[in-house]
């Protein structure tokens, strides 16, 4: 093995670790192997894994409640729809205020993640960020891809959602970026719940097999 695979900027690429979470209707609908499976398959390792009945202060500091943009972002996702669709937001929501549409929706999140079971998970790997995101898909799950786990598990819309006053059921969350990934650990991980183990295609798909 080369020395420069040591230096830390190599390692750190090499254990990028995410924080990757089934939701209660994943959980509840038996899709916890099928997501591990699909995660463990690309070569990702899982390190910390259990599973949890979150309760609303974990909610609340998992998602970023206080960050106007987030919630304006979530209001937003569900207003384009409503344009799409040619419907008024106005007329089902009693309002078309992206902050007020947000805010209900952000609620809405905090009851259904509490609705059942999560299984929390550390997955690691190289870019595991960006590959586990690209494997869960879209936010929402008409938009999702085929063979994203949403695109292929979730059927989920904000315009039906938002009317039922309730989150998108979207069967997964996964970290977007290192800050979140890093946040979301500390959230729901004790350092001492991080085991380190080598999976048996690591040599074949870290390294050199020839
Ligand atoms: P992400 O889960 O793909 O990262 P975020 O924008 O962070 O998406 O939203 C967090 C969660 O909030 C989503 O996974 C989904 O469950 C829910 N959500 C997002 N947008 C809407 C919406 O417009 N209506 C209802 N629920 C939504
Ligand atoms: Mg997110």
């Amino acid at each position: 093995m080369s020395d420069k695979m040591n230096h830390p900027a190599i390692q750190a690429i090499r254990h990028e670790q995410t924080y990757v979470m089934m939701k209660p209707d994943g959980v509840k609908r038996g899709l916890t192997g099928e997501v591990m499976s699909r995660i463990s398959k690309a070569g990702l390792k899982v390190v910390a894994l259990k599973m949890v009945k979150a309760t609303e202060d974990q909610i609340r500091a998992h998602y970023p409640m206080q960050d106007q943009e987030w919630v304006d972002g979530l209001g937003e996702k569900g207003l384009g729809t409503f344009e799409k669709l040619q419907l008024d937001a106005k007329e089902f929501l009693g309002t078309d205020n992206k902050s007020e549409i947000g805010r209900s929706v952000a609620e809405g999140l905090v009851d259904y993640m509490q609705s059942g079971p999560v299984v929390c998970m550390i997955v690691e790997g190289i870019g595991a960020i960006e590959a586990v995101r690209k494997m869960v898909g879209h936010t929402l799950p008409f938009k999702a891809e085929p063979g994203t786990i949403r695109g292929d598990f979730s059927v989920d819309s904000p315009v039906v959602a938002n009317v039922e006053g309730r989150a998108i059921q979207n069967v997964v969350h996964a970290s977007v970026v290192a800050d979140e990934a890093a946040h979301e650990i500390s959230i729901w991980f004790n350092e001492d719940e991080v085991i380190n183990y080598k999976i048996a295609g690591e040599d074949i798909m870290y390294g050199k097999i020839y």
